[in-house]
């Protein structure tokens, strides 16, 4: 009897430094933090620079705001599975250098997320967060 309990135990100790090994080939990447801009082109026409991204599960998108004209981020069309809660529509931003975090958490689906400026979607202010899988290296 106690013999059958020891040996799935050697078992497991056995087979551990492989388990530990393959850990370490694959070190966890770092989370990174992507800087999305609001730009004014002109008086009447406004964008997100870059305009589309793709990141993965922990990275920061930081929306940062280069001008005086008041910017938000207003996520429209996302992948199901995705539930921004209070994240949907963002503050606005109205001083140069402000800045707005969007963590990807698990609010966030993998898939193609659209978001515009609220005030400025029919001037071109629009862009997409892709969200790649935790597994994928974009
Ligand atoms: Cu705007």
């Amino acid at each position: 009897m106690r013999r059958a309990r020891i040996a799935p135990s050697l078992l497991t100790l056995a087979f551990l430094p492989v388990v530990i090994a393959a850990r370490a080939v694959q070190p966890p990447r770092a989370p990174k933090v992507v800087v999305v801009k609001a730009i004014d082109v002109s008086p009447t026409e406004f964008k997100f620079e870059p305009a589309a991204i793709t990141v993965l599960p922990g990275d920061t998108v930081r929306f940062t705001q280069t001008t005086a004209t008041p910017h938000n981020v207003e996520f429209r069309a996302v992948p199901a599975g995705t539930n921004l809660g209070s994240a949907k529509m963002g503050p606005f931003l109205v001083a140069a250098g402000a800045t707005y975090d969007v963590v990807i958490d698990a609010r966030f689906a993998t898939g193609v997320h659209n978001y515009v400026c609220t005030p400025h979607e029919m001037m071109g202010m629009k862009g997409t967060i892709t969200v790649a899988p935790a597994d994928a290296t974009p």
